[in-house]
């Protein structure tokens, strides 16, 4: 039986040299270059802004038509400077528009204590030799979309006071996009604004519904996708700081986050959900399970202004109705322990 069983296996692989033979003998057709996805990229550049606008300008995926930037880890100007230092240590000249300088109760937020007053770590790295174009960054996004219909995805790593603009000014416009990323909300975990609330959410919740409110295909990904085995060690940060020009620049950027987070839970190791996310966007292999959900954003005063709640479809709730329009789908896992690695091979 084992003999029948080898000479099988000897026949079955022969068979499979020949196939491989024939296949590497016959001419190979020429394959077209892969079009390029095109994205508008809207941050609030911090340091883990300016890394994921470093890994979508190294990629080969997609094509940046434009950067616009808004109030958030730092302000209006701020924002733009580090968009446009991040997207020339990268080699891309993507222009840089201006948005948002306070988000749409009229507020200007910073986390100034988590990224430094420049957002980047103050650590003298922001000298970027363009500025921002004239044109305004809603006026940006409309044209742009209505110039593409159908094509252009929005990849938001800030609040959404643009977006929620660009909705509000023209909302048959902004049906013409093809898709928004958006790196916001908890997920299904814990905020960091609040128990509840992620920062990005709650610099303006009311912004956040407009979008999740929209009809506007909607991909989140949530802070809980960031934590854990995603988390950037000492360990791997130096490894960065080694791997030439822009490596250092991301590692030195991560400087003030990395003495927030020693005190703040989890020393030695800090978050980066900006470029995770614009992970997501480049690598569809990294995201492993997205859920749809109705998400809900809540706008009210209160200890739970700013969160959103995720409606699971096709899931049953005791007590709530769960008929709401399944708007959102939530990425629920990502490669988690790749991360790192990823990134660094991709920004080398
Ligand atoms: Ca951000």
């Amino acid at each position: 039986m084992k003999r029948q069983h080898r000479i099988l296996g000897a026949l079955l692989a022969s068979a499979a040299l020949l196939l491989t033979a024939c296949g590497t003998a016959a001419p190979s057709a020429p394959t077209a270059p892969a079009e390029r996805r095109k994205i508008i990229i809207d941050t609030d550049t911090g340091a883990d802004d300016a890394s994921a606008l470093i890994l979508a300008a190294k990629s080969d995926q997609v094509d940046i038509l434009g950067v616009t930037v808004l109030v958030g880890n730092v302000g209006l100007e701020q924002s733009a400077k580090n968009a446009l230092m991040a997207l020339e240590m990268a080699g891309s000249d993507a222009p840089v528009y201006l948005g948002a300088s306070e988000n749409s109760s009229g507020e200007a937020i910073d986390a100034f204590s988590v990224f430094g007053t420049d957002g980047m770590g103050d650590a003298d790295l922001i000298h970027p030799t363009g500025t921002a174009a004239e044109e305004d960054a809603i006026d940006f996004i409309l044209d742009t979309v209505a110039a593409d219909p159908g094509e252009v995805e929005l990849v938001a790593l800030g609040p959404a006071t643009n977006i929620a603009k660009a909705i509000e000014r023209d909302p048959e416009t902004m049906q013409k996009v093809k898709t928004i990323w958006s790196m916001g909300t908890a997920g299904l975990g814990p905020g960091n604004a609040s128990p509840v609330a992620e920062f990005n959410v709650y610099g303006d919740p009311g912004a956040y519904a407009v979008m999740l409110d929209s009809g506007i295909d909607i991909t989140v990904v949530g802070l809980d996708m960031c934590g854990g085995e995603a988390q950037w060690t000492d360990a791997q940060i130096e490894r960065l700081e080694k791997a030439g020009d822009i490596g250092h620049f991301v590692a030195a950027s991560f400087g003030k986050i990395r003495e927030f987070y020693a005190v703040n839970g989890s020393a030695g190791s800090v978050m980066n959900c900006d470029a995770l996310a614009m992970m997501c966007v480049l690598d569809p292999t990294f995201v492993r399970e997205t859920i749809r959900c109705h998400g809900s954003c809540i706008t009210e005063p209160g200890e739970t202004y700013a969160q959103v709640l995720f409606y699971q479809e096709g899931f049953t709730y005791d007590v709530a109705a769960n008929d709401g329009d399944h708007n959102v789908s939530l990425v629920s896992e990502v490669e988690k322990s790749s991360y790192f690695d990823r990134y660094l091979a991709a920004v080398k």
